[in-house]
């Protein structure tokens, strides 16, 4: 039988549990879930970061020791987890003695390798991130994510031999696509790797200096760095090197955001590496949630608690929105009148409304009980071909983590089966008296809702088996996480006529229309306004550009000139004390990468940019900016006072020429 392992990160205890951590760790459940309905036997694993120098400092800021602080906070992560229908096998904490002890064998197995080495080491260091910068990843000093001021710090470490394995991970990730997916962020990896910026990674901190974290084996004065502790919980909580979990369930898949790209894509797999260890199917990375466009923060005042959603809207709904409103590896902007609006059209209008129309004409016209099968027409055939493509494509789109285009592909089925209602007018039916007729088509019809209620248990399991029960039918959770299950869903495709003739069918409306408050229709419509303003405001700008810069004619001798290309950006940094300028390496498929300075630093982040493809005027003369020399220009595309970066719709390789 097949398995399926699948983790979280394990979350820091300095913050409480909110709308970021409950969409991984739903995403997560509901992987689980759908490989458990394809009869896989599947193990889930979250749990909380408890070490390093933040938590200590979070601890003395309210006046209590670490172990009482990460105590409390685990806690309320543990006990969110199930009100959000979260089942997870084991809740790991980096404290536990199992852990520890895990961590201590994984160090001392990379040592024995002869990977881990003992050297002096000078860096910046930002305690809210956990870790050095070099002077030239600084910005004007001070640190690039929170812009405070770091320690210089120069002390002697234990360091691991990353470097050694950066070579072998990059032929790695090149020969297989989906290691690290969506695609944007394995070209960010793959960029990462290509920038020769990576070093040894820094794996240990002195005892003088930090004592809450886990004792190297070999050296008792230093305990071990944070991250190098976190990832190990990836194995230790599946019981290795000998456990039976561990030999069912390695190699699994992790589920991350896009800032924890690095040390999951590239200090991991070479940990695993280096310790002879087979290393993870997937590495599946999602973007983050806004709200109202920016990130949320505990100083912003807007982080969304998620019980208080799930409470107000209903758990189901909420899990439903979360995943069909991210596109999964893009940003998603979080807002209660975008959960309305998705609620009432997909939940109450299409799904809620094919239900109670379904049943109550059922109860209405048979006494509830399901009607016999008749005979197929054309219309009928159509739609039951659309039924098994629609589950063909839940279970390709889902399985590659694609969730809001596997949820949309299961609704043009259910818009389908409201459509054919439409056409086949089973009161029409009624009225001639074709009996047969008509419960040849409402059971046709709630076969198809059958299906669909099997398929949307992973997402919501809560309204997957209601709906099935208002069909007169069940689905054992048992039959789905029991030791031995015995239940696939995709056996399900093609195959008709799996209910019982004369079950009985109730019906109640699940999903009631939600009246949109007024203080939210008010900032829906404010917001509405100030978008319109700003696209008349760019409309304005574009004739502007049209019609004032439009420049003289040039013979297509003269453009030919111009050798215009398609680069990768593989590193991308700003340039000290200068607001406006940014310094790229772009590969544009020449031996050396070129150096281009681009005075767009107020539009974009340094991070974004890299891993992404620009369009690069690659024999401009070199010219000298603030003493660096540019080798080109990278093309923009002005709109009013923003710019974009044009680029081609797919990845070229780097170099590609435009024309
Ligand atoms: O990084 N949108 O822990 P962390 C979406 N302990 N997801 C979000 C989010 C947002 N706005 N904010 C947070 C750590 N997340 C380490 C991990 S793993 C070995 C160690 C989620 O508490 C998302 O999953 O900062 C992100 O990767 C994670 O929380 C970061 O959690």
């Amino acid at each position: 039988m097949s398995s399926f392992f699948i983790t979280t990160p394990i979350y820091y205890v300095n913050a409480r549990p909110h709308l970021g951590h409950a969409y991984s760790t739903i995403v997560a459940d509901t992987m689980r879930r759908f490989h458990a309905s394809l009869g896989e036997e599947t193990f889930f694993l979250t749990g909380t970061d408890e070490h390093g120098d933040k938590i200590v400092r979070s601890a003395e800021k309210i006046g209590t020791d670490p172990q009482s602080f990460v105590d409390s906070v685990s806690r309320e992560f543990r006990t969110l987890w199930p009100k959000l229908g979260i089942r997870h096998d084991r809740f790991i904490r980096t404290t536990d003695p199992d852990h520890m002890e895990k961590v201590q064998r994984f160090l001392q197995k990379v040592y024995d390798n002869g990977d881990i080495y003992f050297g002096e080491f000078g860096g910046h260091y930002c305690t809210g991130c956990e870790r050095f910068y070099t002077e030239k990843e600084l910005e004007n000093g001070l640190c690039p994510q929170h812009l405070t001021k770091p320690e210089f710090i120069q002390e002697k470490n234990y360091f691991f031999r990353m470097s050694k394995y950066l070579p072998w991970l990059k032929e790695y990730i090149e020969q297989h696509p989906d290691f690290i997916r969506p695609e944007r962020y394995r070209n960010e990896v793959l960029a990462m790797l290509e920038g020769g910026v990576l070093e040894d990674l820094c794996i240990s901190r002195p005892k003088s200096r930090l004592s809450w974290g886990i004792e190297l084996p070999f050296d008792t004065d230093y305990v071990c760095y944070v991250w190098f502790d976190a990832l190990i919980n990836y194995i230790s909580g599946i019981d290795w090197p000998d456990g039976d979990a561990f030999s069912k369930f390695w190699p699994g898949e992790h589920l991350v955001a896009k800032d924890i790209l690095k040390p999951h894509g590239i200090f991991w797999p070479t940990m695993l590496k280096s310790a002879g260890l087979p290393i993870y199917d997937h590495l599946n990375v999602h973007g983050y949630w806004l709200i109202r466009e920016t990130k949320m923060s505990k100083s912003l005042g807007n982080v969304v608690d998620p019980a208080v959603i799930a409470e107000r809207y209903g758990l189901d709904a909420f899990r439903y929105f979360l995943l069909r409103e991210m596109p999964f590896g893009s940003d998603a902007s979080f807002s209660e009148e975008a959960l309305i609006n998705r609620f009432n059209s997909d939940l109450a209008n299409d799904l809620g409304n094919l239900f109670s129309r379904v049943l109550s004409m059922n109860a209405k016209y048979f006494g509830s009980a399901l009607p016999p099968s008749g005979p197929v027409s054309e219309d009928d055939r159509t739609l039951m071909d659309l039924a098994d493509e629609s589950m063909r494509n839940w279970f390709s789109l889902f399985g590659s983590v694609q969730f809001a285009k596997a949820l949309d592909s299961l609704w043009e089925l259910v818009r389908a089966l409201n459509r054919y209602i439409d056409r086949q007018a089973p009161w029409t039916l009624y009225k001639q008296g074709d009996n047969a007729r008509l419960g040849a088509v409402l059971r046709l019809l709630m076969e198809c809702m059958r299906k669909t209620a099997l398929c949307l248990w992973p997402v919501m399991p809560e309204t997957s088996e209601k709906l099935l029960h208002q069909l007169g039918q069940t689905l054992p959770e048992s039959e789905l996480f029991g030791t031995a299950p015995n239940y696939d869903l995709r056996t399900e495709i093609g195959v008709w006529n799996r209910m019982t003739e004369g079950t009985p069918a109730a019906s109640s409306n699940l999903f009631p229309r939600l009246e949109m408050p007024e203080e939210l229709k008010q900032a829906a419509e404010a917001e509405k306004q100030t978008a319109k303003a700003e696209k008349q405001a760019r409309k304005q700008n574009r004739k502007n550009v049209i019609t004032e810069e439009t420049k003289p004619a040039v013979t297509f001798a003269d453009f030919e000139k111009l050798d215009l290309r398609v680069g990768t950006v593989l590193s991308c940094e700003r340039v000290p004390k200068a607001d406006k300028l940014l310094l790229f390496k772009i590969d544009l498929g020449e031996t050396e990468a070129r150096q281009i300075v681009s005075g767009i630093a107020q539009h974009f982040k340094p991070e974004e940019l890299v891993g992404r493809q620009v369009c690069v005027v690659a024999n401009l003369a070199p010219r000298t900016i603030r003493g660096i020399v540019s080798q080109g220009m990278i093309l923009t595309a002005e709109n009013g006072d923003s710019l974009s970066l044009p680029a081609p719709t797919s990845m070229v390789p780097a170099g590609s020429k435009l024309c």
